[in-house]
């Protein structure tokens, strides 16, 4: 088995029918890409067609050979689209025909640059008929990505000009660049089949990370999920299977009929289907009529093709030549990145119209307004980190932003680095956010807490569940977030609840009528005061004004059945520690002697001393945990923290 990563390059075929793309392919290679009976016998490609050859430099080149007639466009479509280079073939006695110009557009919407010209049939023409369909396809290229490139005269049955052209292709190939590695290898299914002893085997150009025997994957859209059990190129058996390489896979737990063209093996998880794909639209100019609003096209993207409706994001329709927004409403989900080229076309009468590149997969349908355009012009921005910052109009971790925007996990790395530095990003526990959302999740927060308070003033404030739940975050992520906000002084936490600093509970005059009368009450006999049933009963005080009251310090609650006034509270302290400071020890009737209460109030008032720090147990009496002088100055500030246990 190899595990060595020799380099492997994949150039797909390209051009009118009977031009002489699988003869050419033939002569290269030595193999036929026409495999299906029906194409040997009507002598024409009407499938994908693979073949390879070993470069003298050691690399492989892997051919994708595609069918020219139009009627077979869409298995073209689904076999040009990962290819490193094209190799585009023109007969040199037709010269430029239909689908060379459809063809040509194509490689345009998919964006592939790099290829080499093969003016083939060299040896039906003269030099002078050869001159000038070398002139015909020179001005049919003039504008494109190819103009420059080199164009080799070649005779497939006389083997004229073979060696050339494959130097050319190696050359050019040169100097593409490397095929993206971000650790999601994906594999757009582009044949599945069965081999007896084996089972289910699919076939692919690998995008994205390797694959390696033993790796669990999902085929997409569904959820099969499977395990590879053998890879190969080219038919050598490989551990590991590099990314743009065309790849064999044996996989077990997918049964033949559940994973089909179209689809895509992805480790589970790493990949998204969606309905919803937002991209920036180029009409080609030489599209027969305007597309309009809502209009329904087909979407070729990877392998797949789906019905869609068009949704124009800019206007009621886009112009031959123009380009615009535009949300695809597909009639089937796909498995797609950001990033990924698709080509529309109009079914009938069949024509291919336009593309662009995938910048979105949204999960919900976009409407025309300026907002929407402007995030979505972001999104294509030329930095990873405002690529970044775009995908984050929500707390997202680094990897699904990363998704979201189409970064690798070097560029994702450095670009969560560079906008938590500069303040665009907000961390929040595992989650990044951008600084405009998160600004977004405050405002929300901090109008709960007005509204809690407008709505009950003598509450402490807004429950943290309540804001918690209507912001829409997890626990950790919501704990980060309020802790920037009060870190910031611009929330406050209260207990279990959350308020704006300057918010303090208040009572209205009826409620503080009612404080006034109990607070004569309470202040009749301090140490045998009123139960907050009495206080309700006669004096109209209810629990939520008490707990109001002793929020401001205006009453101690002790245990759950008492209230006093702080200076009793403090009357009883003074009285427990002078008598601790002189004789040792204090015993419950003791205290009860000296202060004047009851031993109802007695027991609960020595629990709160020992709760305070100042006194504990020793058999049935108190003894002083600290000095008399320490324990003196903590009972001055009583009132206001018998409160923190409440
Ligand atoms: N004389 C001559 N005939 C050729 C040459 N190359 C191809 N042909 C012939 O042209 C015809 C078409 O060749 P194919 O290779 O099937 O053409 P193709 O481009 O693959 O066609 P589709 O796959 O149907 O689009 C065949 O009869 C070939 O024998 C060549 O260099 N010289
Ligand atoms: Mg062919």
């Amino acid at each position: 088995m190899t595990t060595d990563a020799s380099p492997v390059r994949v150039v797909g075929t390209a051009g009118h029918v009977d031009h002489g793309k699988s003869t050419l392919l033939t002569a290269l290679t030595g193999m036929d890409p026409d495999r299906l009976r029906e194409e040997r016998e009507r002598g024409m490609t009407i499938d994908l067609g693979f073949a390879w050859v070993k470069l003298r430099s050691g690399g492989d080149i892997g051919f994708v050979d595609v069918p020219g007639h139009q009627d077979f466009i869409r298995n073209m479509l689904a076999g040009i689209g990962s290819i490193d280079a094209v190799l585009l073939v023109v007969a040199a006695d037709e010269g430029v025909m239909p689908q060379t110009r459809e063809h040509l557009a194509i490689l345009g919407l998919l964006g592939i640059e790099r290829g080499v010209i093969a003016l083939t049939k060299r040896d039906l023409v003269d030099d002078e008929w050869a001159a000038l369909a070398v002139a015909d396809v020179r001005a049919a290229l003039r504008g494109t990505a190819l103009a420059e490139a080199p164009l080799v005269e070649v005779s497939s049955t006389a083997r004229l000009g073979l060696a050339e052209l494959l130097g050319a292709l190696e050359r050019v190939l040169g100097d593409a660049p490397a095929r993206r590695d971000v650790g999601r290898p994906r594999l757009p299914v582009d044949r599945s089949f069965t081999m007896s002893g084996f089972g289910t085997v699919v076939t692919g150009t690998l995008l994205d990370g390797s694959l390696s025997i033993g790796d669990e994957i999902v085929a997409l859209p569904g959820d099969r999920r499977g395990r590879i059990r053998g890879l190969q190129t080219h038919r050598r058996s490989l551990e590991v299977a590099q990314p743009g390489s065309r790849v064999a896979a044996n996989v077990t737990g997918i049964d033949k009929q559940d994973v089909s063209r179209g689809m895509v093996l992805a480790r589970a998880g790493s990949l998204e289907t969606t309905n919803l794909v937002a991209v920036r639209l180029a009409l080609l100019a030489s599209a027969s009529a305007a597309l309009e609003h809502d209009e329904e096209v087909k979407v070729h993207v990877g392998t797949a093709e789906t019905m869609a409706r068009v949704a124009l994001l800019e206007g009621p329709a886009i112009a031959p030549g123009e380009t615009a927004w535009a949300q695809l409403r597909l009639a089937d989900p796909v498995a797609v990145a950001v990033g990924d080229r698709l080509v529309i076309r109009r079914p009938s009468p069949s024509e291919t119209i336009g593309g662009g590149a995938v910048s979105d997969l949204a999960t919900v349908r976009l409407r025309r307004r300026a907002e929407t355009v402007a995030a979505l012009e972001r999104r294509i921005a030329p930095s990873a980190a405002s690529r970044l910052l775009a995908s984050l109009d929500a707390p997202r971790t680094p990897a699904e932003a990363a998704v979201r925007s189409g970064l690798s996990p070097d560029e994702r790395d450095a670009a969560t680095s560079e906008l938590v530095r500069d303040g665009h990003a907000v961390l929040l526990s595992d989650a990044l956010v951008s600084r405009g959302a998160f600004e977004a999740l405050a405002t929300h927060a901090l109008r709960i807490c007005a509204k809690a308070h407008r709505a009950t003033p003598l509450r402490a404030g807004a429950s943290r569940e309540e804001v918690r739940s209507a912001l829409g975050l997890p626990a950790k992520r919501f704990a980060a977030f309020v802790e920037r906000l009060v870190a910031d002084r611009r929330l406050a936490e209260r207990g279990s609840a959350l308020a704006l600093p300057s918010h303090q509970p208040r009572l209205s005059e009826d409620q503080e009528r009612h404080w006034l009368s109990a607070r004569a009450a309470l202040a009749k006999d301090p140490l045998q005061p009123p139960s907050p049933a009495q206080l309700e009963t006669e004096h109209g005080l209810d629990r939520e004004v008490i707990a109001a009251l002793a929020e401001r310090g205006d009453v101690v609650r002790i245990g759950t059945e008492a209230v006093f006034l702080p200076e009793a509270v403090t009357r009883f302290a003074r009285a427990v520690v002078d008598e601790l400071a002189t004789s040792g020890s204090i015993t419950v009737a003791r205290a009860r002697d000296l202060s004047g209460s009851s031993r109802k109030h007695v027991l609960p008032l020595l629990q709160f001393l020992d709760d305070r720090g100042l006194t504990r147990r020793h058999g049935d009496d108190r003894i002083l945990v600290l000095t008399p002088d320490t324990a003196r100055e903590r009972i001055a500030s009583f009132a206001h923290q018998g409160e923190d246990d409440q």
